[in-house]
């Protein structure tokens, strides 16, 4: 209820407004709950409003929220007619990303007596600034993925396909805690390297070859995120002198990290150094993002994002060159921003390791 009552404050909701949540991650993050339907905020009372499938799960996880079932002729948005009318609600605020044209018309229609207003991203604004709870189950994720990295080298060899290192990661990050994989695993060896978001093939691991591997484990809800790529043998003098600029670019904007900082000025710091190393146009992406619950959060480490660092977000810092026909590198941790820095949750070594 804690965070329901931080919406309500947040909006300055009157007592004639309500909420509609659809977002599953705003649902998550409001109610704690994670099955199906809608969650509905007022400051008369909070409801999840779902199916059979999920009221006991409701009930266990949507601490404060009463539970209403949907049932034959008593569809989502009766329910919140029914609610609506009950509380006297003259406004209602839905989110435009997540409820559907048709299940917005079903809404008017069931309610035509309400305005409907954009709740727009004030959830997600909310969830930026992490609490201590939500950190801890983040460096849990993150343990967990570091060490499923730490792991995976000794599989890692000529003639091991991509889709076999992937499978590894992703059973290892499952065994050791995770309940799924934050996004699906993407391991990139050789030439495919220079995709940066490659899935993995039956490409087998040849001598030389530099392997990307980017993934992450999902605990208690929470995303963890990491990049590394090592060698199988000697790398090309070329990919070497690449991991080197890219080592340097992850370092530096990861030491500029700190509260009060320009999210623009740190993607600044590694782009700069790329480029100035004559790899202008091979690094097309931004250098990082926020993570929470969802894998890609803002603010964003980007030239398009002008907001100011604030200690209790989780940002990624993952500067990388990408050459087509060639190969890549990215270097990829997850850190908490401080008052006075940093603290990186992605522990295994930024150094190249050569298999
Ligand atoms: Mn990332």
């Amino acid at each position: 209820m804690e965070r329901a009552k931080k919406l309500i404050e947040a909006m300055q909701l009157s007592e004639h407004e309500g909420v509609l949540l659809y977002n599953p991650s705003n649902m998550f993050y409001i109610a704690g709950y994670t099955g199906e339907g809608l969650v509905y905020v007022s400051s008369k009372s909070c409801a999840i409003v779902t199916d059979f499938r999920y009221t006991e799960q409701a009930e266990n996880e949507g601490k404060g929220f009463s539970v209403c079932m949907t049932d034959k002729g008593k569809s989502h948005e009766n329910i919140v007619a029914g609610i609506c009318a009950k509380e006297d609600i003259e406004t209602l605020y839905y989110e435009s990303d997540y409820l559907t044209v048709s299940a917005f018309e079903a809404c008017c229609k069931a309610v035509p007596a309400v305005e409907w207003k954009n709740l727009g991203h004030i959830v997600e604004k909310l969830r930026e600034v992490k609490d201590e709870h939500e950190l801890s189950l983040i460096r849990q994720a993150c343990k967990i993925t570091g060490d499923a990295f730490e792991r995976v080298l000794s599989v890692i060899k000529e003639g091991v396909t991509e889709k076999e290192i992937a499978l590894t990661l992703n059973f290892d990050m499952m065994r050791h805690g995770a309940s799924a994989c934050s996004f699906s695993t993407i391991v990139a060896a050789g030439a495919n390297g220079s995709l940066p978001h490659a899935v993995p093939s039956e490409y087998k691991i040849r001598r030389g070859d530099m392997i990307t591997m980017d993934f992450g484990a999902l605990y208690g809800g929470y995303c963890a995120d990491m990049t590394r790529t090592v060698a199988v043998g000697e790398p090309s003098a070329e990919m070497k002198k690449v991991y080197q600029i890219v080592l340097e670019a992850q370092k530096m904007a990861q030491d500029a990290v700190m509260a009060g900082k320009n999210c623009r000025a740190i993607d600044s710091i590694a782009r700069d150094y790329i480029y100035g190393k004559g790899y202008e146009g091979r690094f097309g992406h931004g250098l990082g993002h926020s993570v929470g619950i969802d894998i890609h959060e803002n603010p964003r480490f980007s030239q398009a994002c002008n907001d100011t660092l604030v200690a209790g977000q989780i940002m990624t810092v993952e500067p990388g060159i990408y050459l087509p026909g060639i190969g890549g590198v990215r270097i990829e941790n997850s850190v908490s921003v401080t008052e006075d820095g940093c603290e990186v949750l992605t522990l295994p070594t930024r150094e190249l390791i050569i298999l």
